[in-house]
C-alpha cells in the first residue's frame, strides 16, 4: 500500500465552548482583529512553525462553535495529526469535560493507544490565575495518566505560551508520525523567520 506523504500537519483544538480556542488560534496567526468568525463550515488557517530548527506546515482547524452541542463531525476530526485540548483554568467543568473530548476523539479517529498520539493540553486564561479552580497537581496527574501529555498554561491577554504550544505540538507530532511520512515541502530546515502561508475560509477534503 502506498501511503501519501503529508503536505501539512492537521491540528485541531478541542474543548468546551468559551474556553478560548478561537482566541488562541487568532492570536497565534496574529489575526486577532481579523474576520475569523464562526461559520457553518469549520474554517482552517495555515501557518509555518519552527520546531527544533525545522519549519513545519500546520493547518489549524477551528470548530465553528459546534462543540456547544457536543457534536463535532467526523469530517472535523478526520486525518488529524495533532490534537490540542483546551480548558479554562477558572472552570472545573471545562477540565472535567476533557475526558469526554478525548474519548470522542479516540472513538472517531479509531485510536487504540492514545499515548502514541500527539496531544497537548492547554490551561487557558492564565491571566485569571487568582480565580484558578483547577489545581495544578490534578492537572499534572491527568497529563501523566494520559501518556505524559505536555502541558502549557496560556493567556491571550498577556500572550503567554501561545507560540510555544504550537511549536511543541509540531515537535511531538514529528517524533510520533515519523519524519519519513511527511513531505519535504511540509517540513524543511529553518532558514528564515516563521511566516504565515495562507488563510482560507472554506473547508477542504483533508
Ligand atoms: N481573560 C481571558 N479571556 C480569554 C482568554 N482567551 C479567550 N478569552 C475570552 O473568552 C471568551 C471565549 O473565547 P473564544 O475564543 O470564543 O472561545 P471558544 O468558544 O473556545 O472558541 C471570549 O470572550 C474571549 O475574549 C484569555 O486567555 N484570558
Ligand atoms: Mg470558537
Amino acid at each position: 500500500m502506498i501511503i501519501e506523504k503529508k503536505r501539512y500537519l492537521k491540528v485541531i483544538l478541542l474543548g468546551d465552548a468559551k474556553v478560548g480556542k478561537t482566541s488562541l488560534i487568532k492570536h497565534f496567526i496574529n489575526r486577532e482583529n481579523s474576520d475569523f468568525s464562526p461559520t457553518i463550515v469549520p474554517d482552517f488557517v495555515n501557518k509555518e512553525v519552527n520546531a527544533n530548527g525545522k519549519l513545519v506546515n500546520l493547518r489549524i482547524w477551528d470548530t465553528s462553535g459546534q462543540e456547544r452541542y457536543q457534536s463535532l463531525s467526523f469530517g472535523f476530526y478526520r486525518n488529524t495529526d495533532i490534537c490540542i485540548l483546551v480548558y479554562d483554568i477558572t472552570l472545573n467543568r471545562s477540565f472535567e469535560n476533557l475526558s469526554y473530548w478525548i474519548e470522542d476523539f479516540k472513538t472517531q479517529m479509531g485510536i487504540s493507544n492514545p499515548s502514541e498520539f500527539p496531544f497537548v493540553l492547554v490551561g487557558n486564561k492564565g491571566d485569571k490565575h487568582n480565580g484558578r479552580t483547577v489545581p495544578m497537581d490534578i492537572v499534572k496527574n491527568w497529563c501523566k495518566a494520559n501518556g505524559n501529555i505536555p502541558f502549557f498554561e496560556a493567556s491571550i491577554r498577556d500572550k503567554s505560551s501561545i507560540d510555544a504550544i504550537f511549536e511543541k505540538a509540531a515537535e511531538i507530532a514529528i517524533q510520533k508520525i515519523g519524519i519519513k511520512n511527511i513531505r519535504h515541502s511540509a517540513i524543511k530546515l529553518n532558514k528564515s523567520k516563521d511566516k504565515e502561508t495562507s488563510f482560507k475560509e472554506n473547508s477542504c477534503n483533508c
